[in-house]
């Protein structure tokens, strides 16, 4: 299925050193579309939502400090396998384990300021599509290039 949704995240330190451009950049090379988009200061109590399942780790409290140190560019990208292909573009958790050609493995060196986020599972996807975005934000539309995309 084509239609699979996947919510990436480009945390405070991928906005505040410019990476945005690149980021999205690589869904969109893939052929995946993008259908929602925007700026965002989180707030504590939406990150210990996004984060529910992290809150009781001994780094939680560092993550949240970074995570609401500015802006986050909250996306949502559609198309197939997306989720699964999603977290392989942006690479492993730890940067210094990410293959180079991810985004991690090109771009980030601490696993504390590993630039991106990315849904690991389909029903975490919707969890996280849902916290972050009104249904109306989150377009349908065809994109022109599908048939060259898909077969
Ligand atoms: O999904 P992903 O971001 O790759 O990793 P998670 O296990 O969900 O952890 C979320 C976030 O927490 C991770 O991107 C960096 C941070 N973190 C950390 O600082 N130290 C750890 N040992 C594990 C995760
Ligand atoms: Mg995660």
């Amino acid at each position: 299925m084509s239609d699979e949704r996947t919510f990436i995240a480009i945390k405070p330190d991928g906005v505040q050193r410019g990476l945005v451009n690149k980021i999205l950049g690589r869904f969109e090379d893939r052929g995946y579309k993008l259908v929602a988009i925007k700026l965002v200061q989180p707030t504590e109590s939406l990150l210990k939502e996004h984060y529910s399942d992290l809150t009781s780790k001994p780094f939680f409290p560092s993550l949240l400090s970074y995570m609401l140190s500015g802006p986050v560019l909250a996306t949502v990208w559609e198309g197939k396998d997306v989720v699964k292909q999603g977290r392989a573009i942006l690479g492993a958790t730890n940067p210094l384990a990410s293959a180079p050609g991810t985004i991690r493995g090109d771009f980030a060196i601490d696993m504390g300021r590993n630039v991106c986020h990315g849904s690991d599972s389909v029903e975490s996807a919707n969890k996280e599509i849902a916290l972050w975005f009104k249904p109306e934000e989150v377009m349908s539309y065809k994109l022109n290039q599908f048939g060259w995309i898909y077969e």
